[in-house]
């Protein structure tokens, strides 16, 4: 498996590649958020390199003659480490380390192996493992396939093709052990859940670093880990948040978004994840201080959607307006989000407005109703628990008397029951 050795900073250099889809701008934005996600890992950037090309090479993703000049660098800086900003087949990995003598890193493997040092509760170490040896088993095929085109013929299929098949077949029986753990492990959440349903939950989602937990510990007293670095935070926390006297709500903070997540980390964070999918209200913080805030929200944004969560009431929570030089955006973008607030969570700035914004949201997005049931009718009664939050029970005679707050996507159950 890729490990980034922690002791001393390993140098690197970081490898981007413009074309007529991608500029300049972006991929000079993009390498900045890959020196962050090396710095995370333990690595310190020796240099950046970028190469204009519509097409990757298939064999060494850049050109051949830009592979001579990196390895004439790599040599003379005594660097044994690159990494690419793009996704790299396990062929061209294979290709480029013979050609330039070093570890070959990419985005995917990068995030996996921060992904990896980061994870602390046994769920996590559990979710990464499968996300890594998803992103493993297809390399440990191909990179067979490769050295078998390359030595081709007799011989070379005796003991390697054996060695390979038992490698792919413990790989595959501990990713089935590993499936099964986080089976057990998201039921045992579904229970914690149903334990909690009835309050109102919110969910902080955002890019990585944009500044939930902090907002969290804030808002809670508690003390979630905080970094400027990425992913400071993989399991999710839970948190009673009083908004006013009145109501109290549960946040939740989980894992943050980047550009590029390996799809294997998103399968594999499914029950994490699902703290989000299953929350009431979604509050999306973004760093309004970073350059690439607006693709950070699209990012976040397609995540959500793919997660299934993207029709879920969300406010947007611009943070960091500390830092903020250019305070010109401002009305631009209030305009541009209906449902949003400028706060600064580090420095306590308008998080009244905050929690304001958050009560104004969940007025519309929960009704208050009032039914009453015959005492007879013990089931039914027993499923309001489980549609909302019940605020007041009374009884009168042989009728029970029930005030409920309702999501409006419960609202079709609440008036077929109350029938
Ligand atoms: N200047 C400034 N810094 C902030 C503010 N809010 C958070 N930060 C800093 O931003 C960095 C990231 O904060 P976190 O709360 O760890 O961010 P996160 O969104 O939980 O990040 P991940 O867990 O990595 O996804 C930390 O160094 C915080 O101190 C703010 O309002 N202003
Ligand atoms: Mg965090």
């Amino acid at each position: 498996m890729i490990e980034l050795e922690q002791a001393g900073r390993e140098k690197c250099i970081l490898v981007g590649i413009t074309s007529r889809q991608v500029s300049k701008i972006e991929v000079g934005e993009s390498l900045a958020e890959l020196a962050l996600l090396a710095d995370t890992a333990g690595a310190e950037v020796a240099g950046r390199i970028t190469q204009d090309k519509d097409r990757p090479e298939p064999a060494t993703f850049i050109g051949k003659g830009k592979v001579e000049e990196l390895h004439k660098r790599l040599k003379e800086e005594k660097i044994a480490l690159v990494i690419f900003d793009d996704d790299l087949t396990p062929a061209q990995v294979k290709n480029l380390e013979q050609h330039l003598e070093c570890k070959v890193l990419d985005r995917s493997g990068l995030i996996l192996d921060i992904f990896a040092t980061r994870a602390k509760s046994s769920e996590a170490k559990t979710q990464v493992e499968l996300a890594q040896l998803e992103y493993l088993l297809p390399r440990l095929t191909r990179q067979w396939t490769h050295l078998s085109k390359q030595f081709g013929g007799i011989g070379t299929k005796g003991p390697g093709e054996t060695q390979i098949e038992t490698d792919r077949r413990l790989v595959r029986t501990r990713i089935s052990h590993l499936k099964e753990k986080l089976d057990r492990i998201s039921k045992q959440r579904i229970t914690q859940r149903k334990g909690r349903m009835k309050h109102t939950r919110a969910a902080l989602v955002g890019y990585t670093n944009a500044g939930k937990s902090t907002l969290l510990n804030l808002l809670s007293g508690s003390e979630v880990f905080v970094e400027n670095r990425l992913f400071a935070t993989l399991d999710p926390t839970t948190r009673l948040v009083p908004l006013n006297p009145a109501v109290s709500i549960l946040m939740t903070d989980t894992v943050g978004f980047i550009k590029k997540l390996p799809h294997h980390l998103v399968a594999s964070f499914k029950s994490t994840l699902e703290e989000i999918t299953e929350a009431d209200i979604l509050l999306h913080v973004v760093d309004i201080s970073n350059p690439a805030y607006t693709e950070q929200i699209n990012v976040v944004q397609d995540t959500l959607e793919d997660l299934g969560a993207g029709d879920t009431s969300t406010l947007v929570v611009f943070n960091k307006i500390d830092l903020l030089q250019d305070r010109s955006i401002i009305p631009a973008l209030a305009e541009k989000f209906p449902n949003r607030v400028f706060i600064s969570a580090s420095r306590g700035i308008n998080i009244t407005g905050f929690k304001e914004e958050v009560v104004k949201m969940l007025e519309k997005e929960f009704t208050i109703e009032e039914v009453v049931l015959p005492d007879s009718r013990q089931k039914d009664i027993a499923q309001l628990y489980d549609i909302g939050e019940v605020l007041e029970r009374t009884y009168e005679d042989e009728h029970v008397r029930i005030k409920i707050r309702v999501h409006k996507r419960d609202r079709e159950r609440f008036i077929q029951l109350k029938k």
